[in-house]
């Protein structure tokens, strides 16, 4: 392991056992996580260049018209990868883009727009352990982390310009 690698373990590490939950209790983590950032994330962060606010809000639209039932299966679908064209779409985002969409969702949930999490809910032992890892990390890192998270979820866009 080199040692850039070993710095950037813990992340690395965090991001492994985020995936390592059922992919109800990532959600709920996520949700958690998005709670405790709070209003620290703006959309005006540095990297605007690279994010795509149109795309990433057309493909939140998409997801805000449908039923709650819907809404949470496609949340579930980018998680574990099924094949659907919504994942599809999602997966020719640009990382940062990902990112945003599902800052969109989080907030969608905080507006009623998205289906809400259950009240009273619960996180699970090993879901509230990472919380607690994630919210002592540094902002750079914490950004990092979320966005290595969210750039493998959803499925291959097709080639060519189908999606
Ligand atoms: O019934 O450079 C359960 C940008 C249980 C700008 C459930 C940025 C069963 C550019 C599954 C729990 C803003 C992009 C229900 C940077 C049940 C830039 C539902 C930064 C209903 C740096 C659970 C962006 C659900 C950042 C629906 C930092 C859970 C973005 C859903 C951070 C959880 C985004 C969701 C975060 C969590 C988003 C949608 C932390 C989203 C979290």
């Amino acid at each position: 392991m080199t040692f850039t690698q070993s710095q950037n373990y813990p992340v690395n590490q965090a991001v492994e056992s985020f995936r390592g939950l059922d992919v109800d209790s990532q959600l709920a983590l996520f949700w958690f996580i998005y709670k405790e950032m709070g209003s620290s994330v703006t959309p005006a962060a540095p990297a605007a260049s690279t994010v795509s606010p149109d795309i990433a809000e057309g493909l939140f639209n998409q997801v805000k018209d449908m039923s709650h039932e819907e809404q949470l299966q496609i949340q579930r679908d980018l998680i574990t990868g099924a094949n659907t064209q919504t994942t599809r779409q999602y997966g020719s985002l640009s990382d940062t883009t990902k990112l945003l969409f599902w800052y969109l969702l989080a907030q969608g949930m905080d507006n009623g727009t998205v289906i809400p999490m259950p009240e009273n809910y619960q996180l699970s032992g090993a879901a509230e352990q990472l919380l607690n890892v994630i919210k002592q990390m540094q902002f750079e890192e914490q950004i990092t982390l979320f966005r290595d998270y969210v750039s493998p979820m959803g499925a291959e866009p097709k080639s060519g310009a189908g999606i």
